[in-house]
């Protein structure tokens, strides 16, 4: 799939009143802006138009955007975030979709949903179950991708404390070939995959962006960006520190499409 629009936007001054798990310390605010703007760069030379919507002070964790909605070549969902205190976050994103997708759902309650807990691989989604993601949520969700025709499967991530979503521990790179961190490498649900499994310590970077004929890799983790190289993939890396303290990858920073 040929990927031309982004909506991304930038972490606010309230940026460090954030959920976080890591003890890695507060951000750097400055620094953090310096690498969101890097990364737009890289997306824009992706081929990607961006939409960059303002900072939102109200809410810490407005820059994953990534978590608000689910987009498809058939239609958007808008999510209902498990966190509380990022569910105002959607309605913002709910406005820029409307403009674009003629097909827009959301999730209700109680259900709760994270878009970092979908991951598409070629029509077929995989919706973790995670701390953030009930199971009601994710059933309604596969039910609005079943009627849009897609595959959806759910993938119970068992608790695993070094996940807060699935896609913190995988990412599909096409041709059935997904990056997986070794807390899910042999997930029954990946059994139709190829995979590479991150090496030890490199576990973050098993959240990396596949698109339009490049990989977008954190830094810091040469070995899965010399094994994609080698592979035959054009890797980009970009530096996330200060998003990896507030528990984000490089996907949560965008809403793809
Ligand atoms: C949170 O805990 O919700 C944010 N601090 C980080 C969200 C990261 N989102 C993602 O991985 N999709």
């Amino acid at each position: 799939m040929k990927f031309t629009h982004a909506i991304v936007r930038p972490p606010p001054e309230s940026f460090a009143g954030g959920l976080t798990t890591t003890a890695d310390g507060p951000p750097d605010l400055d620094l953090a802006l310096v690498q969101h703007r890097a990364y737009c760069e890289a997306l824009a030379a992706c081929g990607l138009e961006l939409a960059e919507l303002p900072p939102d002070p109200g809410h810490p964790d407005s820059c994953f955007v990534e978590d608000t909605a689910i987009l498809t070549a058939r239609g958007a969902v808008l999510t209902r975030p498990g966190a509380a205190s990022r569910r105002g976050e959607v309605a913002g994103i709910g406005a820029v979709l409307r403009d674009r997708f003629s097909e827009l759902q959301r999730i209700e309650a109680p259900g709760t949903v994270d878009g970092g807990d979908v991951c598409e691989a070629d029509g077929h989604f995989l919706i973790g179950i995670s701390a953030r993601t009930s199971e009601a949520g994710a059933r309604q969700l596969a039910g609005i991708l079943g009627d849009w025709g897609y595959r959806a499967s759910l993938v119970d991530l068992g608790g695993q404390p070094s996940l807060l979503h699935l896609k913190s521990g995988i990412s599909y790179l096409g041709g059935g070939h997904m990056v997986v961190a070794p807390a899910l490498a042999g997930h029954p649900a990946l059994a139709g995959f190829d995979t590479t499994v991150t090496a030890p310590g490199e576990d973050y970077a098993a959240n990396c962006i596949a698109m339009n004929g490049r990989v977008l890799v954190a830094a810091g983790y040469p070995r899965l960006a010399a094994t994609l190289a080698g592979a035959g993939h054009e890797v980009l890396v970009l530096e996330v520190s200060e998003f990896r303290k507030m528990d984000g990858g490089l996907s949560c920073l965008s809403l793809r499409s």
